[in-house]
């Protein structure tokens, strides 16, 4: 049995350009992402995307821009936690991206995308987001480079995946 817990993952987008952070601490650390982290009790998820980014990169976006794109869950081998991660995405914000204590925040062409300095599952599943499909999958890993077993879903929509989880 795993415990679930509900991060979020945000991806400031235009057309052929994507803004990712150099995490410069903790989790996922020396590594490009997206801008995220956990939900916490008093807010939504979307709420909880929305302050991430603006800490992160000090973007400030409206709740109702960010669209749901994706769901991931990561596992890890002999840890009983599942990473539940809620990927967003838009292309409307205000501000500057810049750097803060957690991120250091840079746009990237969508042909130059820095796979070998992200998350190994990125690669396998940024091809969805790209081209504006919805997706699920799942990734088991060992340590944090070595993906033991892993699954990958186009969806017809969010929408969708969520009502038959019975999820929010
Ligand atoms: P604290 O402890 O407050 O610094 P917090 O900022 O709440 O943590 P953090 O930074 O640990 O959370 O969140 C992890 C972030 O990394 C979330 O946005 C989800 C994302 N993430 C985790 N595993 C990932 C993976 N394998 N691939 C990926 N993103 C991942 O693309």
């Amino acid at each position: 049995m795993f415990f679930k817990k509900v991060y979020t993952l945000v991806f400031i987008r235009n057309d052929n350009q994507i803004l990712l952070g150099f995490k410069k601490r903790g989790f996922g650390v020396n590594k490009w992402n997206g801008f995220g982290g956990k939900v916490e009790q008093n807010e939504t998820i979307v709420e909880a995307a929305v302050r991430e980014l603006r800490e992160e990169s000090c973007v400030n976006v409206k709740t109702s821009d960010l669209k749901n794109i994706g769901h991931l869950e990561f596992t890890f081998e002999g840890d009983p936690m599942l990473m539940d991660v809620r990927v967003f995405s838009t292309n409307n914000y205000e501000g500057t991206p810049a750097e803060t204590d957690e991120m250091s925040p840079k746009w990237f062409n969508y042909e130059h995308v820095p796979f070998s300095d992200m998350w190994p599952d990125d690669k396998l599943w940024f091809p969805y987001m790209l081209k504006n499909k919805a997706f699920y999958a799942k990734f088991h890993y060992q340590g944090n480079d070595t993906i033991l077993d892993y699954k990958i879903q186009e969806l017809d929509s969010m929408e969708a995946f969520y009502a038959n989880q019975n999820s929010p």
